[in-house]
């Protein structure tokens, strides 16, 4: 049929859209998909050559991404699946308001796991794959949030009982309860990952799947199809650590990892992107980052309309709502829906004219429809080179109802009224009464139900259930006396640092036969720092696609080689990406029984300081392995001034109670400390951690003292007596890392003011400082018996004298042990900001050389009434001490 010739400009411009849309549509039908691809890419081209620039856009309209002749049909019984669905979605919810009832503010969240039950349900039937076949399940960080609803299903499945769902958030109870989110820590059997601190989850997985890739490509571990999946909140996507590494992923090609985010478009407080559309910015991020991007927006209810949407009107409309506005449609009438939204232009109000506003009201998400779910996870599952994201739309409180289905208060609502729960129960068809529903008991189907034996059989034929944590490993046979002898004669005056030592051990562990192999060491890009650039051509960086470039260093013997079967994980700068590493290889022994033994070494102030939280996670997930804060020490880093100069780690550390923490000064304890951890952690597999603090000054490493080797452990040891045990005046002076060294050099100033001092090195103040907590707390648990001495209290009854200890870190490190000395302590600290400054104006001020290591003593020994105060203002002249400098804790 001729077209009629055009009216006007606006008439043209319909008819050129027609004709334009009418030979594509020839070519669809002709070609496949490559041929339409070129074709547009061909018109784009000719277009900027004829000095046309097209705007950038990395998104695509706001409708699915996988069309309706695309799809699959649903394998399964569908009608069970809901129902199974709903029996999980009103036990999450009663789990909640069970708690809330029993204790008040008790807390607890129904509305994201009611969001998301599609999202989760479609995965446990379809997709998430077990470990019980082979060992090779899937490993799914879950949102913890959602964690109601994955504790129902494992009710429903039969792994937890009625009691446990009874005592959600009561842990404590008799018989135990339930974490409020998932914490390896508190249900090792049950949970693998914690995700509760928004954003770690989303990192975490990232470099689990590329340390997956790791395990296979060094041999560790056989080749496997197995997936990791990660579900996050949309609000979540605002922290930095949930986007921080996506660009990883993608030039990874890590086609192992899935994201589903459960875009509800809100989050605790209201809408995530009130004026803007969240799925359509993470869209334009994750594409521009070189993700696979499937978007679920819309049900299957709207096929039918956008099939009609031949102007491409529909698509537009849903492109310029808001997500605020959506919300509202969430909360509105079918006839608020018809006149807002589809009400702006008469073409489309016609294209819903056959439906009731009944029917408009129940028009479904894609979030919610298990179809168009499916279809998204297939296609993820089956994409390869890239990573995938999911950005599913839903509704938060879906099914609460009046209770809070898509309002602003809904995160936090705990509680449903009677009524509120009888709409919730006939909504979702569950066979509880108007008589027992006031209570919101707990439902379980008989144990021959279909649908018990639905949710049987397809966890049994997906490889048993999710989540589920089991340690596997054989415990490491080591016997490393031979690799670690050397460190115990000292260096016979030549000078080294302690990180030169560890980098000597690092050498040799990845060296040994037995166990090099699953030493795995991380650096973010600081390495040359630490001298460790030997082990780059030694071992080689990990890099899956190897080298395809002449590294410039090519002809030297330490060049820069990246190779498949690379040992190093040489992260870049992100310590928050090197922590995720650290953690999946630390917790490798649970989540793929391979016992990999982490070293990640980095720039000490930027570890518990900036990545504490992920630290934390990693001592939840029980994870295992060296940490090394390198360049360590207020005073010991010279020059780097007040960012960099960390005299904090060893007191955060303590706060951490899985993780062993030692400031060594020497090689021989940096040796015996990292040979007893391998064993305790890899051979007896305690789940503990390590954190060890490294120097970068330079002196003569002595021999090991006799009997030495349980002090270095417990955390303190007498390193040099009093050289003149007959004089009276008496001190024991502690010191610990590169201070270690001022504080013997004070012993000998002391004694020409006639003061013997016996020189302690204290490794480890945390480990005296829960020793002696330990031991008070029995004793006062256990009157009339025997009281347990603490160690420090051990080594130092009967010492003489005063009491001096200097530390690189703050003086509350020192102070945390006073209380199980005989006297008090007097210490010095580097409280404060750092300096840029050479090691001896540092250490002067902060008042911790060896001058004011005497200064204290003899100032101690003056305050006991043993010397006059003139002695000390004699010394305070002789060692050049000027009274009236400022004070270095807040100057
Ligand atoms: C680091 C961190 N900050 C804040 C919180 C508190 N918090 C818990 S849930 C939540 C909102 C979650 O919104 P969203 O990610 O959209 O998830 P939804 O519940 O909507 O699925 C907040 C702020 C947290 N758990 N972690
Ligand atoms: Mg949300």
């Amino acid at each position: 049929m001729r077209n009629p010739a055009p009216k006007d400009n606006a008439d043209l411009e319909a008819l050129e859209q027609r004709e334009w849309r009418e030979a594509l549509d020839y070519v669809i039908q002709q070609g496949d998909r490559g041929r339409v691809e070129r074709l547009l890419a061909t018109v784009r081209h000719h277009a900027r050559m004829r000095g046309v620039a097209l705007p950038f856009t990395a998104v695509t309209a706001y409708v699915n991404t996988i069309q309706p002749d695309e799809e699959t049909p649903l394998p399964g019984s569908q009608e069970i699946e809901r129902r199974i669905k709903s029996l999980i979605r009103w036990n999450a919810m009663a789990m909640v308001v069970r708690a809330n009832r029993h204790s008040e503010g008790i807390g607890g969240h129904i509305s994201t796991y009611a969001s998301a039950a599609t999202l989760y349900e479609v995965a446990f039937n379809h997709f998430f794959r077990g470990k019980g076949r082979d060992g090779d399940g899937d490993i799914v960080y879950f949102q913890g949030h959602a964690s109601p609803g994955i504790y129902a299903r494992a009710f429903l499945e039969g792994r937890l009982s009625s009691e446990k769902l009874e005592n959600f958030r009561h842990e404590l109870r008799p018989g135990g309860g339930l974490s409020s989110y998932p914490h390896p820590w508190l249900m090792p059997d049950f949970w693998e990952f914690p995700t509760v601190s928004m954003g770690l989850g989303p990192i975490m997985s990232i470099y689990q799947a590329r340390f997956n890739r790791y395990l296979e490509d060094r041999g560790l571990k056989k080749p496997s199809t197995s997936k990791v999946w990660a579900f996050l909140g949309d609000g979540e996507t605002d922290e930095p650590e949930s986007l921080g590494a996506i660009s990883l992923a993608a030039r990874e090609k890590l086609d192992n990892l899935v994201w589903v985010i459960n875009c509800n478009l809100q989050r605790l407080d209201g809408p995530v992107r009130g004026n803007g559309q969240i799925i359509q910015e993470l869209e334009a991020s994750f594409r521009g980052a070189g993700w696979n991007v499937i978007k679920v927006v819309w049900g299957s209810d709207w096929d039918p309309l956008l099939a009609k949407d031949h102007d491409g009107l529909l698509a537009k409309r849903m492109g310029e709502v808001v997500d605020g506005q959506y919300q509202k449609y969430a909360v509105e009438s079918g006839a608020f829906l018809r006149e807002n939204f589809f009400g702006t232009d008469p073409r489309l109000l016609d294209m819903v004219k056959h439906m009731s506003d009944d029917q408009l009201k129940k028009l479904r998400l894609g979030g919610h429809d298990p179809l168009k779910v499916f279809n998204a996870y297939k296609r993820a599952t089956e994409t390869k080179g890239q990573p995938t994201v999911i950005m599913a739309r839903t509704i938060k409180g879906y099914g609460m109802g009046e209770a809070g289905e898509g309002k602003n208060i809904t995160h936090q609502q705990k509680k449903m009224n009677d009524a509120d729960l009888r709409s919730f129960r006939t909504r979702f068809g569950i066979p509880i009464s108007d008589e027992q529903i006031a209570d919101a008991p707990f439902y379980r189907p008989p144990e021959d139900s279909p649908e018990l034996q639905y949710i049987r059989e397809r966890r049994k034929a997906l490889g048993g259930s999710v989540p589920s944590r089991a340690v596997r490993v054989e415990p490491l046979q080591v016997g490393l006396d031979a690799l670690f002898e050397e460190f115990s004669k000292g260096t016979e005056g030549r000078k080294a640092s302690t990180t030169m030592v560890f980098v000597r051990i690092l050498t040799k562990l990845l060296r040994d036969k037995e166990i090099g192999s699953l030493i795995v060491p991380i650096v973010p890009d600081e390495a040359r720092t630490f001298g460790m650039e030997s082990l780059f051509r030694a071992v080689g960086i990990y890099s899956h696609i190897g080298q395809k470039y002449d590294p410039v260093d090519m002809d030297t013997l330490l060049y820069y080689k990246e190779a498949q079967d690379g040992q190093i994980l040489e992260e870049g700068i992100t310590e928050a990406g090197s922590m995720s590493s650290f953690i999946a290889a630390g917790t490798a022994y649970a989540t793929h029984g391979v016992n990999t033994i982490p070293f990640f070494i980095y720039y000490s102030m930027f570890g518990f300081q900036r990545v504490g939280d992920l630290i934390w996670a990693g001592a939840d997930s029980r994870v295992r392995g060296f940490l090394l804060g390198g360049t360590a020490g207020r005073t010991t880093l010279a020059g780097e001034g007040l960012q960099h100069q960390d005299g904090n780690s060893q007191v955060y550390s303590l706060c951490y109670p899985n993780c062993i923490s030692y400031d060594p000064a020497y090689a021989f304890e940096l040796a015996v400390i990292i040979q007893d951890g391998i064993r305790r952690m890899y051979h007896d597999q305690e789940s503990i951690f390590y954190y060890l603090t490294v120097m970068n000054e330079q002196y003569a490493m002595p021999p090991m003292p006799p009997k030495a080797r349980d002090g270095i452990l417990k955390g303190m040891y007498r390193f040099k007596a009093a050289a003149d045990a007959t004089a009276t005046l008496k001190a024991q002076l502690f010191g610990s890392g590169a201070i270690l060294n001022e504080v013997v050099a004070a012993q000998d100033i002391l004694q020409k003011y006639g003061v013997a001092a016996d020189v302690w090195s204290v490794t480890s103040y945390g480990e005296l400082y829960r020793d002696g907590h330990a031991c008070e707390r029995w004793n006062m648990l256990h009157p009339g018996e025997a009281p347990r001495v603490p160690y420090v209290t051990a080594c130092l009854k009967d010492a003489p004298g005063v009491f001096v200890a200097a530390s690189d870190y703050c003086k509350i490190l020192p102070d945390s042990i006073d209380r199980w000395l005989p006297r008090k302590i007097r210490t010095l600290g580097t409280d404060g900001f750092g300096r840029s400054e050479d090691r001896a104006a540092l250490r002067e001020f902060f008042e911790v050389d060896a001058r004011f290591v005497a200064i204290a003593t003899l100032s101690e020994l003056l305050r006991e009434g043993q010397i006059d105060a003139g002695v000390v203002q004699q010394a305070i002249k002789d060692l050049g001490i000027n009274p009236e400098k400022s004070n270095p804790a807040m100057s």
